[in-house]
């Protein structure tokens, strides 16, 4: 039997912790400031939680702190030239919204870097 997930618990593809920079909104840039991010992959998009814990909250009140982003059109890319950190990749969102990831742990970026690009490839691109 095919197990259809409910629709507000899209099927997670890959969880875990990353360093999460912000560095634009809306096309418009930020000053960047690196902080740990509980990063959650699923379906279309990404959403970026303060910890583990903030996830499994159903409380509406703590939703503001959750960032989503949406992968359709999304571009990802290795951004070397971005900071002085090692292993650093970019999102960028139809909407104009841009964010650095990065690990110190080679496998743990280079699989996030990979799941991250097929759910973009897979997705219509508008
Ligand atoms: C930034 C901070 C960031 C650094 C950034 C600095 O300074 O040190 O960690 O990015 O470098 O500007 P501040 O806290 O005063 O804003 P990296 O760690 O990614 O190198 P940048 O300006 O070259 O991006």
């Amino acid at each position: 039997k095919d197990v259809i997930p409910p629709l507000e618990h899209p099927m997670v593809e890959k969880e875990g912790y990353l360093q999460k920079a912000k560095i634009a909104d809306g096309g418009k840039k930020l000053r960047k400031n690196w902080s740990t991010s509980w990063i959650v992959l699923s379906g279309r998009k990404i959403e970026f939680y303060k910890d583990s814990k903030q996830q499994a909250l159903p409380n509406m009140k703590t939703r503001h702190n959750v960032e989503s982003v949406d992968l359709c059109g999304a571009h990802i890319e290795w951004a070397k030239e971005k900071s002085s950190r090692k292993s650093v990749f970019q999102i960028t969102t139809v909407s104009g919204n841009e964010f650095l990831l990065q690990s110190d742990i080679d496998f743990l970026i280079l699989d996030w870097f990979q799941a991250i690009k097929n759910a973009i490839d897979r997705l219509p691109k508008n």
